[in-house]
């Protein structure tokens, strides 16, 4: 596969209402941002992907966009932005900014004056419809549903109709079957490409097509014209990371996406492995997951792009539980190890691996005991709808909001064992979970054996041998074993070997002894002795990678 820079980096993502606060208010902000750039630099990473930091209302913090032109009060400046641009560019750290266009903010000025009337410039700016039934108001145009829970419509008497939200009643849809919508579109990314930013993250950008009768919005019919149309207006001609969040694809869809000759996208961040845990309810009906399943799923990716597209790898981000509380064992046993065997499984695959901010340090889940605790626009929507229309009691929700809310994503980065773990001298708009005193960078970069230190060296194997980012002909052994993940990639007759244990309990790998006949050369163990570990066998979370 064509070899370029963002294939071979490592991309950070930062949550910045979480991230440092340099001005006491309880809020991250873009100053904060910057006096941790020495951090990442040390991390090795080389480009940040920042969530929303332009003017919002913050009903979905920071996806809900009143103005893409300007940065978030709390957040600082454009001066602040500038500045925070300058010192990653200065270490070598790239920047890509998020890019939420499927919808606005209700408080954006398109939306104030597409509402007042079904005339003027701005009237189809959105997805407006007439409601069923004998009065317009009576009954949504259709029966979709919000991603956040409730009717994916909201009436508004001034022109008596309804406008569609797939997300929350303060994000309505863009109508991008308009031209000047998508003309704006294309000249907003300008403006910040004239900036100077290296790349965007696209938010759901597979559900900016919807056909005129309104039968889909994932992957609709026109989504791939309106994407190359994009490219050709924008990235086109630049080097560019771009990555396009689609839910809702497998790996022939995401082909489409991010077929190296389509003049599409880099990358699409898929999600069929966030589902492994999901029940019939969905998110928030969470079963135990199988390794076997999640090989299956990784697999599947790993075989049918290679050679086609690029993957992005991930575990987790602002919209996920911590991965070491979901896929790994965050128990003060195993947390540091399953967390870097977690990270050895991200940064060996083919794709570039994302590092959410507070993953490098094996952050984990929160347990706040009340649902006032949360703040969350999806977890309360969820629970509102849950005691109010299904007569479920707050205790009964804790358990799912526990273990899947996005809030375990969004506390605040626990610097170190100060007051608030560092993040701010205020009160800090989300709590931090209390495991900060233990689980802190200060307390990490002073381990030699911490999380961070071995996401350190791992990002470093990846500038030195190309095989971690381009290694191909995937190949799996024991794929049967419902504990041990093992395979195999090969570029330019080097192989590259990852042996992983999901268990806490030792597993033999007798059942691959031609294979660890000759291993090859150990670049990366989770065990400090692992030469002389037992090579037939892992001990509890091992994680072991052979060059050959
Ligand atoms: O997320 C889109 C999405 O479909 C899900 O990840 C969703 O947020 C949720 O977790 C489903 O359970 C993107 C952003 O990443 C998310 O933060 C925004 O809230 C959402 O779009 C709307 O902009």
């Amino acid at each position: 596969m064509k070899r370029t820079w963002w294939k071979e980096a490592v991309v950070y993502q930062i949550y910045p209402r979480s991230f440092m606060d340099s001005d006491g208010d309880g809020i991250g902000d873009l100053a904060g941002i910057a006096s941790k750039a020495e951090y990442l630099a040390e991390l090795g990473v080389t480009a940040v992907w920042l969530s929303p930091v332009y003017a919002s209302p913050n009903a979905d913090n920071g996806y809900d966009i009143s103005d893409y032109r300007a940065i978030m009060a709390e957040f600082g400046t454009m001066d602040d932005w500038k500045r925070l641009l300058a010192a990653l560019h200065e270490r070598g750290i790239r920047l890509v900014m998020d890019l939420v266009v499927n919808h606005t903010s209700d408080e954006h000025a398109w939306f104030a004056e597409s509402r007042k009337s079904r005339e003027g410039p701005y009237a189809d700016y959105y997805i407006w419809r007439n409601g069923r039934g004998g009065s317009c108001e009576e009954l949504p145009p259709n029966d979709w549903v919000s991603i956040f829970s409730g009717p994916a419509w909201k009436y508004a008497a001034e022109r008596d109709q309804w406008y569609l939200h797939l997300f929350a009643e303060k994000q309505p849809d863009l109508n991008w079957e308009n031209p000047r919508v998508r003309e704006e579109v294309y000249a907003l990314m300008k403006f910040w490409l004239d900036l100077g930013v290296d790349g965007f993250r696209m938010d759901v950008i597979n559900m900016i097509s919807k056909d005129r009768g309104l039968t889909t919005f994932m992957n609709g019919p026109r989504v791939h014209e309106f994407i190359r149309e994009m490219n050709a207006e924008t990235l086109a001609g630049r080097d560019l990371l771009t990555v396009g969040e689609t839910p809702g694809v497998d790996p022939a869809l995401a082909a489409l996406y991010v077929g190296e000759d389509r003049g599409e996208l880099g990358m699409v961040f898929q999600f069929e492995h966030m589902g492994v845990d999901h029940g019939k309810g969905g998110k928030w009906d969470p079963v135990p997951w199988k390794l076997t399943d999640l090989k299956a799923i990784l697999g599947k990716w790993q075989r049918e792009l290679d050679g086609r597209g690029w993957n992005s790898l991930y575990l987790n981000n602002h919209d996920q539980p911590r991965m070491v509380s979901r896929f790994g064992n965050d128990s003060p046993e195993w947390r540091v190890k399953s967390a870097k065997m977690l990270a050895t499984l991200l940064h060996t695959q083919q794709g570039t691996p994302y590092v959410y901010q507070g993953e490098e340090l094996g952050m984990t889940n929160v347990g706040f005991p009340r649902l006032s605790d949360y703040d969350d626009v999806e977890i309360k929507n969820w629970a509102r709808e849950q005691t109010e229309q299904r007569g479920r009691t707050e205790a009964e929700l804790m358990p799912a909001i526990h273990y899947m809310g996005r809030d375990n994503a969004r506390t605040p980065m626990q610097w170190s064992s100060a007051p608030n773990g560092g993040f701010t001298t205020g009160t800090p708009w989300l709590g931090l979970n209390p495991n900060y005193p233990e689980i802190n960078a200060e307390a990490a970069l002073a381990d030699p054996d911490s999380v961070f230190h071995y996401y350190r060296k791992l990002i470093a194997l990846r500038k030195e041998y190309p095989i971690l980012a381009y290694g191909g002909n995937y190949r799996e052994y024991l794929a049967d074993s419902p504990t041990v993940y093992a395979y195999e990639r090969s570029l330019d007759g080097a192989k590259l070997l990852t042996l992983l244990n999901f268990s806490a309990t030792g597993q033999s790998l007798s059942g691959m002894a031609s294979r660890l006949e000759k291993p090859g050369k150990l670049l990366a163990s989770n065990y400090g002795d692992a030469e002389g570990a037992e090579p037939l066998a892992l001990r509890g979370y091992e994680a072991r990678v052979y060059l050959r």
